[in-house]
């Protein structure tokens, strides 16, 4: 009996390593759509993703300043480096742009 029970102690500290592992430990789970902003433009121009996905922008000019923003759904503020990430947790087409470069433009659609 004393065996089989250190057996069993065995399985779930092995198993619990390994379902860590698993998990990640290194970090928050990859993004649905990753869009890359560099070169004054957004690309992709267009993402689709599903409810509940997120995007990931990923701001790569250089240090040139950009936004993201779609007005009433999500807002990255300034920035010239790093990323923005957001969960779109309902259907439909955000269109967005940046609030320096007006003809910078684009779409996430949810569905
Ligand atoms: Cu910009």
């Amino acid at each position: 009996m004393q065996a089989r029970r250190a057996l069993r102690r065995h399985w779930i500290l092995t198993c619990g390593a390994l379902a860590t592992t698993a998990a990640g430990c290194s970090g928050p789970p990859a993004p649905d759509a990753v869009i890359e902003i560099s070169n004054v433009q957004f690309s992709p121009m267009d993402a689709t993703v599903p409810v509940g996905g997120t995007v990931e922008w990923q701001f790569d000019d250089g240090g040139l300043l950009h936004h993201v923003e779609s007005p009433g759904a999500f807002d990255s503020g300034i920035s010239g480096a790093g990323t923005y990430t957001h969960t779109f947790d309902h259907a439909g087409t955000f269109v967005y742009t940046c609030s320096i470069h007006p003809y910078m433009t684009g779409t996430v659609t949810v569905r």
